[in-house]
């Protein structure tokens, strides 16, 4: 083959390349990425439900010189590359079963969420992120995935926590002893003496003794915590540590009245003196009332804390 056939050649080539198929002039990235014509794993963008970013979407990612990449569902193959040009994006779009993906980031900002990763987010790609300080999600965390038209869909939102949504709340208790009635569990008065403070509840010994209280509001109750008598002297100087009456505590909320029988937790025990016991409910945990419940046993709490989030 002489020099000038070589040319010619090369001249019905690049005229090819530029008029008849458009799809080559994008650059197939292969010589480092290795993806081309590779198969890699089925309906990466289809469903945007899993964890890992798919290894083409990766090697995009990770690779400066790959701007898009497209991704053959019929035939389960992904090709990168190096330059992409709308129109021809535009043309190869759903062209024998390839679909084209620009490397284009999904929105990684959203308000009350703080992610623990920075990478750039991917269609097809998923992160896990926590939520800031003073915020909580009710699944525990947020996974945010990117969806193939570049939208984030968050599994779950970071709402606000609230704490001490009991305090000076209407309170009840199944009988009360002298001076101890139920509003001293929410009077925010954190001292665990009963007896010289007057700081505490105090019912009487029922068959099933119970506290509780009316948040006026239903919120989602993520955890009750209760801050246990602490050890007394009395007016003749005898000392009284009965904090172990706090045993077999049954804690439950309700959006009703009549039926607070949802379960938050159960707290063994027994309680020590001027213990700080935090009971953590189920997630999606929903109610308006939050009652305390003991068998066989005077029932004191010197104060209830209520964590919530907004519903
Ligand atoms: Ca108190």
């Amino acid at each position: 083959m002489t020099f000038s056939t070589l040319l010619i050649f090369k001249g019905v080539f690049l005229l090819f390349v530029k008029v008849v198929s458009p799809v080559i002039l994008t650059t197939f990235y292969t010589a480092k990425l290795g993806y081309r014509n590779k198969l890699v794993e089925p309906d990466i963008f289809k469903n945007a439900s899993f964890d890992l970013l798919p290894p083409c979407a990766t090697e995009c990612h990770e690779i400066n010189v790959c701007s898009c990449l497209s991704y053959n569902f019929k035939e389960k193959k992904c090709r990168l590359h190096e330059v992409c040009i709308p129109d021809i994006e535009d043309n190869t779009q759903q062209k024998d079963g390839w679909m084209f993906y620009l490397k284009r980031e999904c929105p990684l900002e959203f308000e009350n969420t703080n992610f623990n990763k920075t990478k750039p987010f991917f269609p097809g790609s998923s992160l896990t992120g926590s939520c800031k300080q003073g915020y909580k999600a009710l699944s525990g965390k947020v996974i945010a995935t990117c969806t193939a038209n570049y939208q984030t869909h968050l599994s779950d939102i970071c709402r606000l926590l609230l704490k001490d949504v009991a305090l000076g709340k209407p309170a009840e208790q199944v009988s009360t002893f002298a001076m101890y009635g139920p509003e001293k569990a929410v009077d925010g008065i954190r001292s665990t003496t009963l007896i010289a403070d007057e700081a505490c509840t105090h019912t009487y010994l029922n068959e099933t003794t119970w506290w509780r209280v009316d948040l006026l509001n239903e919120y989602y109750v993520t955890s009750v915590r209760m801050l246990n008598r602490g050890v007394d002297v009395d007016g003749q100087g005898q000392v009284w540590d009965v904090s172990d009456r706090l045993r077999n505590v049954t804690i439950t909320i309700g959006v009703d009245k009549n039926d607070i029988s949802t379960q938050c937790g159960f707290f063994a025990g027994p309680g020590t003196a001027s213990e700080l016991i935090p009971v953590d409910c189920p997630a999606f945990t929903r109610g308006r009332y939050v009652q305390i419940s003991q068998v066989d046993s005077v029932l004191t709490l010197c104060e209830v804390d209520v964590f919530t989030v907004t519903l």
